[in-house]
């Protein structure tokens, strides 16, 4: 090799290697995503892809066509800086792909799956290393709850201390602050968290889903849902959250702050609404216990550790859950 060709074969190695460094730029970094605004992600479902960091790899997680809607999302949203049209494109696809049976579903949000049941549901994320079970990444919201109640769901086969629940339709009364429009029929709100379910409600629900309400014990204080929330960095929550000292003065949609969330994505456990817990054996009294605060709470030292110790009938504006289940 003479000198001149052997000059030109080091300028060309040189320039395809920095080349290969702009190839690994991919969809799952947040840079992207951030381009976009979170509440024009959200409003868009489709958003969600170009707004949350998460996207690229909860779509990849669910096969190809979701790994190539993620890509869709995040490259647009960062390089043009229109996050929500991105987003657009990256929820057909990738919502496609993280649904395992999309043939008995409609189209499921990029945090959504499909249920056994045939509707779509809340994604679920093993919470941190090491768990035997995994949990929703968000609190199940008005869309995936009213998608239940379409179903008819029979009110028989409850837990005997639920035998007084007649009705899983969401209470409407001034009890709780349960009246107004969007309380249920909950139009225009059905990002929103599902609020004014009692106990018996929620459980049933994730019992339908193929679920359970998450783990806790009155003895240890511990249990499925504390062990994922105390994942989450505290102090971050805490400023970012939907606490009473963000003035939101409502919930706001799930997954509304990308940064209210654990590093591996379980959002809103801290604040926004409160999250029934499967313990009941406080009998019998038959209260269950609530978690992680609400929009109306007030900032505390240990956010995970908010609890509300509440007869299994209780509802409200600020009562909500999400769901577990043995991994
Ligand atoms: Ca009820
Ligand atoms: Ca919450």
């Amino acid at each position: 090799m003479n000198a001149r060709l052997f000059i030109l074969v080091l300028t060309a190695t040189a320039f395809l290697e920095a080349c290969g460094g702009g190839d690994k730029f991919t969809a799952s970094q947040p840079a992207g995503g951030s381009a976009g605004a979170p509440e024009a992600g959200m409003d868009a479902a489709g958003g969600a892809g170009g707004s949350l960091p998460e996207a690229g790899q909860t779509g990849g997680a669910g096969g190809s066509s979701g790994a190539s809607g993620g890509s869709g999302g995040s490259p647009a949203g960062g390089s043009s800086g229109t996050g929500g049209s991105a987003g657009s494109a990256g929820t057909s696809t990738g919502g496609s792909g993280g649904t395992p049976d999309a043939g008995n579903c409609p189209p499921c949000g990029l945090l959504e799956e499909c249920s056994p049941a045939g509707i779509c549901v809340a994604r679920m994320v093993v919470p941190r290393t090491q768990v035997s079970f995994v949990i929703d990444q968000t609190e199940v919201s008005n869309a995936q709850y009213a998608a239940w109640l379409a179903l008819a769901p029979s009110a028989t086969g409850q837990p005997a201390a639920c035998d007084w629940n007649t009705d899983f339709t969401p209470a409407t009364n001034t009890y709780g602050g349960c009246y107004g429009p969007g309380i249920w029929p909950p139009t225009g709100k059905e990002s929103k968290p599902v609020v004014c379910v009692d106990w018996c409600d929620a459980q049933a629900y994730c019992k339908a889903v193929g679920k359970r309400l998450c783990q806790g014990s009155y003895l240890t204080g511990g249990g499925e849902w504390l062990s994922s929330c105390t994942a989450i960095d505290e102090t971050l929550a805490a400023s970012t959250c939907n606490l009473k000292e963000q003035l939101v003065g409502q919930p706001w949609d799930v997954a509304n702050n990308p940064t209210c969330s654990s590093p591996t994505g379980v959002y809103d456990m801290v604040g926004n609404v409160w999250e029934w817990e499967d313990d009941t054996s406080d009998s019998p009294k038959n209260d269950a216990r609530l978690r992680g605060g609400a929009y109306d709470t007030y900032k505390d030292n240990g956010e995970c550790f908010q609890d509300w110790k509440a007869a299994m009938k209780t509802y409200g504006t600020n009562i909500g859950f999400r769901c577990c289940r043995d991994f």
